[in-house]
């Protein structure tokens, strides 16, 4: 058969494919990327480990909803047909509503998902259920929740806006002396975009940054949170003190009076009540850098002498989303708010704080994303009905149980069936044996995903998607459009999920307006039509499509230097913040309201659950650092030979210190029992001295794969994570506050199970 090459865009950047028509054969990265991600690779395995028919859960289909709820995963599957799926779905859906109300559905489905602006599977879902009446949705997302609700009361910005006006890279170049990092610019993390990565340019802008002088320090447990190439500095720290360390960092430039006290009083509010925490007037403890260092377990004098670097210097304050997703990880981001509002260099070029550089390629682009537009999703009628993303499993255990969610008492919804497309929560929630527990809860579970992935298994409908290289779409990233065209025939019987939720609208009784009359290739001209109408630049579509890419005319594309919060620092009454004082707040009345004991109205130390300073080390002693893979996007691929080629021992690669792994025997390429309270999972050792010496590494996305005692054979971390919101404030997961014990395993390890196809049977 004829090879054909076809351009398609994806997380993680564009490529072109090569395909002949049933496999993909080669995976070239574009040619207008200047550093193209390996993690392209994995898209050779699109067609393995696919759901090839609908199947239904045996119990659930000689039984019915709520038959055997707790046999998910082990029960086997009957294939069925698409008409009979379609049907059993509808009814599903009709009964739920009518005997248990709309809320009873929950639909909040997170995940990533592909890119492409129409097939966007949470797009197809929220609309299928919110024409439908509506569903008990989820808030927030595992990446950035803490920050989603703290960013606004600080500093008056919804968080996506506040991202969207980060400084750009330029700016940092040329302005910036010296980058502090919290949790470094982690280059294999900024290999994607959610939505879509256009060329990789993070690299270049290290390069450039260091080249124009920039000096880059890394907080970090892991020293390749930066690359070797901008030769920084590495301050191995415990995880979970950064706001600590900041605190001892303010504390030193106001002991040495180098303070701004013109910006602290112009441009922010309650200064003073901070400043008295600051100084132990409130508590007893001044939070001094001697107090901070070892905390962190840092060398005396590390701080003293970096807080009158920073002083001097024109200084940028990085953080990463990770220093957020740990217990109080709201506090972090508003600790750096507060040291950066000391030094005084907030609004300047090169200067103050910003985030998430590195934890996603396009921060610091310079450039506002092109909104290209996509299916629109009405809002959810029921607009009141959400949990916070991650408390889901608290959801199913505790029906009517109540909880406080930035300063609202709330109460969890009953859910009888639960409808997921375009993630996988037996990949990113914590705690995943209690999540399986509490996974037996609904009566329903349906599943749309093409790979037979964890939460496929534990279905009890499973509706087969095509992925993006079986269809037609339009991919935006920050600098082009995309013309994603399908490279290989649909796998098996599996249906673009545009088509599976059209289906199940028409059974529901609203298919037109679901469709509004179009096919997948009529919504794909028509949203460029849309496009083009506004952008004179744009060719017809025709012309478009053949050419396969769309360079977004840069004149249209805003500042292209832009200074994060310049305009307020040049004029606050002119450009107040959208906070209740218009100011930065140190200290938030609003906050202070809410009466939460966990969440304290000004930023402050609060010791994490369990770190390393804490009782618990002393049976748990190492940090669990569960960052993202390098060699894929979450979960996507596992399967694939690229990932599967990435393992240890044929699992996740755990990495740990010359001294830990030591004093344990253990050498490279061992298999190990990572383990505490929570679980256990099984991983492939690799010693490193580019890691704490108390820290381990063991990245998130191997197919949850538990053995009978619910340990994980194929090493995802989240078997040992403990399940629980940040703070009273977001909620949000804290899957980096984690303690654990390795050793190693006695005896032959168990085969990996985690890629076998589940068992079908005939009904
Ligand atoms: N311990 C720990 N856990 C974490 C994190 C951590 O740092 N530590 N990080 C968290 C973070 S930040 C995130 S964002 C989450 C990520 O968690 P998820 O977003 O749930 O992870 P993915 O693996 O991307 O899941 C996407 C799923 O969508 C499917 N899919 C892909 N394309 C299509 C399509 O076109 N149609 C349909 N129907 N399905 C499709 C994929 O096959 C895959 O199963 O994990 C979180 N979990
Ligand atoms: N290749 C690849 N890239 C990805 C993703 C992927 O799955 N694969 N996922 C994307 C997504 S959804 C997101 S949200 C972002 C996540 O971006 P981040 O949240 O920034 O990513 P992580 O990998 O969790 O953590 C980055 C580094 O932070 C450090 N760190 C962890 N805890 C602490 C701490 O308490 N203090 C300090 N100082 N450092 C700490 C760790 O050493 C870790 O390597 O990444 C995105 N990029
Ligand atoms: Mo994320």
């Amino acid at each position: 058969m004829a090879t054909t090459t076809t351009p398609t865009l994806t997380h993680w950047g564009p490529f072109l494919v090569e395909a002949d028509g049933t496999e993909i054969t080669a995976v070239h990265g574009h040619p207008k990327d200047p550093d193209p991600s390996p993690i392209g690779q994995n898209l050779l395995d699109v067609t393995r480990n696919r759901i090839e028919r609908p199947a239904v859960r045996q119990s659930w289909l000689e039984g019915g909803p709520g038959t055997a709820t707790d046999q998910r995963g082990s029960d086997p599957f009957v294939e069925v047909g698409w008409d009979e799926v379609v049907d059993l779905v509808g009814e599903e859906i009709t009964r739920v509503r009518a005997d248990k109300g709309s809320e009873a559905i929950f639909g909040g489905s997170y995940g990533w998902g592909s890119a492409g602006r129409f097939n966007l599977p949470s797009s197809q879902i929220y609309r299928l259920l919110r024409m439908g009446g509506g569903y008990t949705d989820a808030r927030g997302t595992y990446s950035s929740s803490a920050a989603e609700v703290i960013v606004p009361h600080l500093m008056g910005l919804d968080y996506s806006q506040a991202v969207g006006s980060q400084t750009s890279w330029s700016v940092i170049a040329g302005h910036t002396e010296l980058m502090v990092c919290f949790g470094g610019v982690r280059l294999s993390n900024a290999q994607v975009t959610y939505g879509g990565q256009g060329p990789h340019l993070t690299r270049h802008w290290l390069d450039r940054s260091t080249d124009q002088g920039v000096r880059f320090v890394n907080f970090s447990p892991l020293r390749d949170d930066l690359i070797d190439e901008v030769d920084g500095r590495w301050i191995p720290v415990r995880p979970n003190t950064d706001s600590a360390i900041m605190l001892g960092l303010a504390h030193q430039v106001v002991a040495d009076g180098q303070h701004d006290e013109d910006f602290l009083t112009t441009h922010c509010t309650g200064w003073e009540t901070f400043c008295a925490y600051l100084l132990g007037q409130t508590d007893g403890i001044p939070k001094t850098a001697p107090w901070a260092e070892s905390i962190a377990d840092l060398e005396p004098g590390t701080l003293t002498d970096l807080a009158r670097e920073m002083t001097e210097h024109r200084t940028f304050i990085n953080l990463a989303l990770a220093i957020q997703r740990g217990d109080h990880g709201e506090y972090a981001y508003w600790a750096a708010t507060a040291l950066a509002a000391v030094l005084g260099q907030t609004g300047l070029p090169g200067g103050g704080f910003g985030f998430p550089f590195g934890s996603n390629g396009n921060v610091g682009a310079g450039q506002i994303r092109k909104r290209i537009p996509g299916i629109s999703v009405p809002p959810n009628p029921l607009r009141d009905s959400y949990i916070p993303v991650s408390r889901v499993t608290e959801m199913f255990e505790n029906p009517g149980g109540s909880y406080r969610y930035n300063g609202q008492s709330r109460t969890y919804p009953d859910i009888s069936l639960v409808y997921w497309c375009g993630g996988n929560p037996f990949h990113h929630h914590q705690d995943l044996n209690r999540l399986s527990r509490a996974w037996a809860h609904p009566e329903t579970v349906i599943v749309q995903e093409p790979f037979w992935t964890p939460l496929a298994k534990r279905a009890d409908i499973v509706l087969p998607a095509t992925t993006p290289l079986e269809r037609n779409d339009l991919g935006g990233a920050e600098t082009m459009l995309v013309a994603m065209k399908a490279a290989v025939a649909p796998v098996g019987e599996a249906r673009h999920d545009y088509d599976i939720c059209a289906a199940i609208a028409h059974r529901l009784g609203y298919g037109d307006e679901f469709t509004e009359g179009r096919s997948i290739d009529d919504w794909v001209r028509h949203l460029y039509e849309e496009f083009a109408a506004d952008n004179d630049y744009a060719p017809a579509f025709d012309e478009f499509w053949e050419a396969g890419v769309l360079q977004h005319d840069m004149a249209d594309m805003g500042e292209p230097e832009q200074v994060f919060l310049a305009d307020f620092r040049a004029d606050p009454d002119a450009h107040p913040l959208e906070t209740t004082s218009g100011r930065i707040e140190l200290f938030s009345v609003v906050i202070d309201t809410f009466d939460d004991s966990d969440a304290p109205p000004h930023a402050a130390w609060q010791e994490p659950y369990e770190w390393l300073g804490s009782s618990a080390a002393e049976r748990f002693p190492l940090h669990l650092i569960s960052n993202q893979p390098a060699d894929k996007l979450h979960s996507q691929y596992d399967h694939s030979r690229f990932s599967r080629g990435h393992k240890v021992a044929g699992r996740t690669r755990l990495r740990i210190h010359p001294a830990a792994a030591a004093a344990r025997g253990l050498v490279d390429g061992d298999v190990v029992r990572v383990f505490n309270d929570r679980g256990a999972s099984l991983a492939g050792v690799v010693v490193s001295d580019a890691i704490q010496a108390d820290v381990v590494e063991l990245p998130v996305g191997s197919w949850y794969d538990p053995d009978d005692d619910g340990t994980c054979r194929n090493g995802n971390p989240n078997t040992l994570t403990r399940d629980q919101g940040t703070s009273s404030l977001a909620q949000g997961p804290s899957a980096h506050t984690c303690l654990v014990e390795v050793e190693k395993l006695e005896g032959a390890a168990p085969e990996v199970q985690a890629y076998n196809l589940p068992e079908f049977v005939e009904r």
